[in-house]
């Protein structure tokens, strides 16, 4: 579906569930991590893009009360939540989808900015909990839907941090800034290569259509995800800490082998990860703006085996994918291949050529169910926009 398909359905959806037209619709696409894996938290890069996934999100003034917020999702349109703005605001119970919508309406009244009592609708092409950063992209859509409804514009950098702010406090996830600067500032056919220290981003040019980047999605999820995240933040304090530094990003892997006795081996191996990646990524960033696929693959491949054995992050199924990808290699239409995202399960992440994509898609789809019992998912997406507002149809 395309963005306006998709924004259409979504107003269609809350115009049959609310019995009225909406006046306002948002939507902020998912991602996708080229490369530059936990590295975030650390003030290192990142080199994400938008993807041609969305959260939308249709609304319109409240019929029952000016300081009542109603919110629905289009999975479980039958029990909207309600948020009296009235009351101070505070976080529902912990994996309830509502805390980030509710966590980026905290932040707006916060800054003395209140949109008023609305009804809205929620739908998302995100794949939910598979590494494309479905919770951003809710976050950053609700975010823009306020600017819509408030009229008033926050810097993209600001809407951003509000966002990161929300996922910290209201869902009690202590993620980094990529998700929701990518959500917020992707542009058509460029890749983000952000400085997570100086937040200064920088677009690379990522249109030729002789190369894609496929998604494929294990469908698989660990639970440990969340608690082994904060887990390898603490880490990689510890490890700065040891070292001297500020920030894993004024580490050197002199330094850091110099430093080796001092330190546990798994800080030390976590350390070694993200200094290694906050080199790789602008390396892959410079080689992709220069077209040189085959070194930004291999720098693809490295980036996935450093999260698999230093990192500690990767599980069966993403190895799966990667081998199998890799088995196919320049011959088969593959430069590179790694997990994207958090890890424990979700996606990886192929810079592929464009006429190769069915053949790769088949092989991974029929050798990744043979290995695990499992169907995987994938598909190719062109770097898209970041968040928007769109026009309800008449
Ligand atoms: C998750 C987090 F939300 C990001 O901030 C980032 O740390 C990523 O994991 C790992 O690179 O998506």
């Amino acid at each position: 579906m395309t963005l306006t398909e998709l924004s259409n359905f979504t107003a269609a959806e809350f115009s049959r569930i609310c019995g009225r037209s909406p006046r306002w619709i948002a939507a902020a696409p998912g991602r996708v991590n080229v490369i530059g894996e936990h590295t975030d938290y650390n003030d290192g890069f990142v080199l994400p893009m938008a993807i041609e996934r969305y959260t939308v999100i249709a609304a319109a003034p409240a019929t029952k009360g000016v300081s009542r917020v109603e919110l629905r999702s289009s999975e479980k349109a039958g029990q909207p939540v309600m948020i009296d703005l009235s009351k101070p605001m505070k976080p529902f119970a912990k994996g309830i989808w509502a805390n980030y919508p509710a966590g980026v309406l905290a932040g707006f009244l916060a800054r003395g900015i209140s949109p008023g009592g609305f009804d809205a609708l929620i739908h998302s092409t995100v794949p939910l909990g598979g590494g494309l950063s479905s919770s951003a992209a809710l976050e950053v859509a609700t975010a823009t839907l306020l600017e819509a409804i408030t009229g008033r514009t926050l810097d993209p950098v600001d809407k951003a941090l509000l966002c990161q702010q929300a996922e910290h406090q209201y869902a009690g996830v202590p993620c980094g800034i990529m998700d929701q600067f990518i959500s917020v500032m992707g542009r058509k056919d460029h890749l983000l290569l952000l400085d997570c220290r100086s937040r200064k981003p920088e677009m690379v040019p990522m249109r030729d259509p002789s190369v894609a980047l496929l998604v494929t999605n294990t469908n698989v999820k660990h639970e440990l995800g969340s608690g082994e995240y904060a887990k390898r933040r603490a880490q990689c304090e510890a490890a700065a800490k040891i070292l001297g530094v500020a920030s894993l990003r004024d580490a050197t892997s002199a330094a850091l082998e110099k430093a080796r006795a001092r330190m546990d081996d798994v800080v030390f191996r976590r350390a070694r990860h993200v200094i290694g990646e906050i080199e790789r990524t602008p390396r892959a960033a410079r080689l992709l703006g220069d077209s040189d696929w085959s070194a930004a693959g291999q720098l693809m491949y490295a980036s996935h085996f450093s999260l698999r054995d230093d990192y500690e992050v990767s599980c069966a199924e993403l190895d799966a994918v990667v081998e199998i990808a890799q088995a196919l290699g320049a011959p088969g239409g593959v430069y590179g291949c790694r997990m994207t995202g958090g890890g424990f399960g979700g996606c990886t992440v192929a810079l592929v050529k464009t006429d190769a994509v069915d053949a790769i898609s088949k092989k991974i789809g029929a050798d990744y169910h043979q290995r695990t019992g499992i169907e995987a998912t994938t598909f190719v997406s062109r770097p898209a926009a970041g968040a928007t507002v769109l026009k309800p149809v008449a």
